[in-house]
């Protein structure tokens, strides 16, 4: 099963799946996706910040009918991640429009199936690079993030064959709908017994990066008094955004990665360098925490003897999914008989890139114990099943749409 096939590239000996871009494991999955889209009868091609694209082009389709209904999702993983997250909604993409075709079916508009490339930032910490191509808001200095081996997302790409100065080219505009089936990744489906998740929208999110130094010294001869100390710093940082956030509904705050410098168990460190995802259905939210923390962080350094500086690493906002394609979802899950209910997405998506450019709609299926970003990540053949029918007839009610 194909599914199967492409969990096993990047799989460790525990079960979890490490699959970085621009890496031999990222080249070799994408050559097998290339190959199942050929087996769907799909001309393929990869664009230049290496998103595979499979296009369905009726004949005689030109003008307005060639903007095209995309359908897809990513296809890298976190580190030590599932095998569901953004492979099942590329692969039951690929599955609906093999079912058409050999139904004899002809959409009345191009139907592109894409696998985007780099969608959780895993590796560069910037993140969703092939949709924010595909729709022309890239960022150029999303090219020089690093990695944790100091290379640059740009060359990284550049070493994979690719052209970074291209990216531009990767833009596919008119849109006509961008249709996205991904695992909830969380528990709210499950809990309520349901085996469809109308999403309404796509909470917005921002990344930042915190660097505090301090002066770093002997554990042992430096009297409490005397430290310029960054981890207590943090420690109170990390614990006033924490603070904030659960005061507001909606709203996570999530600090995932820290280092520190030297790191040594008897040095007071000189510096800590952390990671902070702030993410709300409410933009204003982010606005006012952020606000409230360059505050804190200005009593924080004079208290503590340190230095704080914070950059935004990106930042993207919102993202409402259409409601005609909410209403057509609905009808269709009472149709096939399909429990469903209506959620907001806490977790980020391609989709949201597209908003502004063309409706967009997502549909979840159920996470069993909410168990997502791990290897315990699972989700039943039956609603891996129901969630590519309502893709397939998601995709006939946006050509119409
Ligand atoms: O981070 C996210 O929300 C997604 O899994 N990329
Ligand atoms: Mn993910
Ligand atoms: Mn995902």
């Amino acid at each position: 099963m194909r599914l199967h096939q492409l969990a096993g590239i990047g799989k460790h000996t525990d079960g979890s799946i490490t699959r970085l871009p621009f890496t031999p494991q990222d080249r070799q999955a994408g050559l097998l996706i290339l190959s199942f889209m050929k087996e769907a009868g799909l001309k393929t091609r990869q664009d230049a910040a290496g998103n595979l694209i499979g296009q369905w082009i009726p004949e005689g389709i030109s003008g307005e009918q060639a903007a095209p209904v995309i359908v897809g999702s990513h296809y890298d993983t976190v580190l030590n991640g599932g095998a569901f997250d953004g492979c099942l909604g590329l692969l039951a993409a690929i599955e609906a429009v093999q079912s058409m075709r050999e139904a004899g079916y002809v959409p009345s508009c191009p139907v592109y199936v894409i696998g985007f490339k780099d969608e959780e930032g895993n590796r560069f910490g910037y993140g969703m690079v092939g949709s924010r191509s595909i729709c022309g808001r890239m960022q150029p200095e999303g090219l020089f993030s690093r990695d944790r081996d100091g290379i640059s997302l740009g060359d990284a790409m550049t070493a994979f064959g690719l052209d970074p100065s291209r990216l531009n080219s990767c833009r596919i505009f008119p849109i006509r709908a961008m249709l996205e089936l991904h695992i909830e990744q969380g528990k709210i489906l499950e809990s309520q017994g349901c085996t469809i998740g109308i999403v309404e929208g796509i909470a917005g999110l921002e990344r930042h990066t915190i660097r505090i130094e301090g002066n770093s010294a002997h554990a042992g001869a430096t009297p409490m008094e005397a430290r310029q100390d960054p981890v207590p710093a943090m420690s109170r940082w990390i614990l006033e955004i924490t603070r904030l956030a659960r005061e507001r509904k909606h709203c996570v705050a999530t600090v995932g990665s820290i280092q520190t410098s030297p790191g040594a168990c008897n040095i007071i460190c000189g510096s800590v360098e952390f990671s902070l995802d702030l993410r709300s259905l409410r933009d204003q939210d982010r606005k006012e925490i952020m606000e409230n923390m360059a505050v804190f962080e200005k009593q924080l350094e004079w208290q503590e003897h340190v230095r704080i500086r914070r950059w935004l690493d990106q930042e993207i906002p919102s993202a409402p999914c259409a409601d005609g394609l909410k209403s057509r979802m609905e009808e269709i899950c009472k149709k096939e008989g399909y429990s469903f209910c209506r959620l907001m997405s806490g977790a980020g998506h391609d989709s949201m890139n597209f908003s502004g450019i063309c409706p967009i709609s997502m549909i979840f299926v159920p996470s069993v114990g909410g168990y997502s970003h791990r290897k315990e990540e699972f989700t039943s053949m039956e609603d891996c099943g129901a969630g590519t029918q309502v893709l397939l007839e998601m995709i006939l009610a946006a050509e119409t749409f």
